[in-house]
């Protein structure tokens, strides 16, 4: 019998996404829940596993394509016998042309169902994402708002049951326009100079995943009046403390780092410091306290900057923060992190200081009100107790919105991690 496979509901208010990579070929059998496509939406990138088993007779999607729920990406045989492996399968990987796709590991099927699910549930305040609303518009006025740099979820529909039509689009682009405001995907809406006039160039298309980025980030940096606040903390004793546990952690299956050890810190900083695990809520005039912990840690990956967020850090210990930042990592590098895991987040942590750098000014993730960036930890002369000493100094930014954050809490904030880093019994003691 042959059955189509169609995209399935992906999460609330996703609609569509567009399919960046082929996992299978014609002639290939798959197994129920293993990897048929990989999509990239606007909230993450993920693979769609397969409902049922059986052998791909016909491919209906090619990468690039942008795929709407419900529209059929592959047609399986399921009643097809599967071929017993060749005798000489090594050889045949070792020649294989698509290696991405045999390079895939299964995904984690239930985890992601699950993840889809309390994606759905979640309400939409606590999305890092902007705020969506379910959109209804054909592919091509999608592609237009694309083209324009366009967040369609923001045009207002003329047309009925409130579908958007191009119209609406360029509408809503002159608005932004007349008004001098930024358009989504980051992009400033002023026209740019022909640049081939001094020069060969070439255009690339943004992926999804980097206009995303774009656009949150230009939503934060429009809309939040950041102040970035520096200082360092000598981490000497805590470098001796990181070798003396490095070993036991890494028999734990995780990686002791200064950022697993910042993610305790934060979390009880948080908590010291209730302004900082807040949100604004510009519309009703309202600050939103968070009375959960959990903390977002940025991470450097091909595609781009991602950010999977660690969820009650503050009930965790340093090794159970270090094993599971290690697996987020570690997912977010192989594409392997559901939305659910890149939500939720009331605070970041952005260490850049594994590739360098003595100081940044990190953008903070809107709706949260702060974020720390860690630049590289360097030896210094430093006066102790009278004595000029050899010292490991970490520099730490801290970027804080200043309509909720005076400059004096923001430095008894830095002060307060620093401090707990400075001298890590201090922190033993209070928890
Ligand atoms: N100063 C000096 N060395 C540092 C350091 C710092 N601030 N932070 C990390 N290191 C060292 C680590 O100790 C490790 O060295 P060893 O292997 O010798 O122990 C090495 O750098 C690599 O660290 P890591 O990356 O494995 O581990 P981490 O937990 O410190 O960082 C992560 C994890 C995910 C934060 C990091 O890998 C990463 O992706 N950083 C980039 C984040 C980013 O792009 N931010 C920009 C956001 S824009 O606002």
């Amino acid at each position: 019998m042959i059955e189509d496979v169609k995209l399935p509901e992906i999460s609330e208010n996703v609609e569509s996404g567009v399919v960046t990579g082929v996992l299978v070929k014609e002639g290939d059998f798959v197994e129920k829940d293993s990897p048929l496509v990989e999509l990239e939406t606007e909230k993450a990138t993920f693979e769609v596993p397969s409902p049922v088993a059986g052998k791909v007779v016909e491919i209906s999607v090619n990468e690039e394509d942008e795929v709407q729920v419900g529209q059929v990406i592959v047609k399986l045989d399921t009643e097809a016998e599967q071929a017993p492996p060749e005798p000489e399968r090594a050889t045949d990987v070792e020649t294989i042309e698509e290696p991405k796709a045999k390079e895939q590991t299964p995904p984690p099927a239930q985890e992601e169902v699950k993840a889809v699910k309390a994606e759905q549930e979640r309400p939409p305040q606590e999305t890092k994402t902007l705020p969506a609303k379910a959109v209804s518009a054909a592919p091509a006025v999608r592609q237009l708002a694309r083209e324009l740099g366009i967040d369609i979820s923001r045009v207002s529909g003329s047309q009925p049951g409130g579908r958007i039509s191009a119209e609406d689009v360029k509408n809503h682009a002159k608005g932004l326009i007349a008004s001098g405001g930024p358009t989504g995907g980051g992009r400033i809406s002023k026209p740019l100079p022909d640049f081939t006039r001094w020069g060969r160039v070439e255009r690339q298309p943004m992926t999804v995943t980097r206009r995303k980025i774009a656009e949150t980030l230009t939503y934060a940096w429009s809309n939040i009046p950041h102040v970035t606040q520096h200082d360092q903390t000598d981490i000497t004793e805590l470098e001796r403390f990181r070798a003396e546990y490095a070993q036991r952690i890494e028999q734990a299956g995780g990686k002791l780092t200064v950022t697993s050890i910042l993610l305790k810190v934060v979390a009880s900083a948080l908590k010291a410091f209730p302004n900082f695990n807040a949100s604004v809520d510009a519309q009703s005039n309202e600050i939103i306290f968070k009375k959960y912990y959990h903390v977002g840690v940025a991470v450097d990956t091909d595609r781009g900057l991602l950010v999977p967020v660690i969820r009650d850090a503050d009930k965790k210990s340093i090794l159970q923060l270090s094993v599971e930042l290690t697996d987020l990592a570690e997912k977010a590098r192989n594409n392997k992190l559901t939305p659910e895991q890149m939500t939720g987040g009331n605070f970041t942590i952005s260490n850049l200081g594994g590739i360098g750098g003595t100081g940044f000014s990190p953008i903070i993730y809107w709706p949260q009100v702060a974020i720390l960036g860690v630049s590289r930890a360097s030896r210094q002369a430093a006066y102790v107790n009278g004595e000029l000493r050899p010292r490991l100094a970490l520099p730490l930014s801290l970027s804080y919105d200043h309509r909720i954050i005076d400059g004096a809490e923001s430095v008894r904030f830095v002060r307060w991690i620093a401090q707990r880093l400075e001298q890590p019994f201090l922190l033993a003691i209070e928890e």
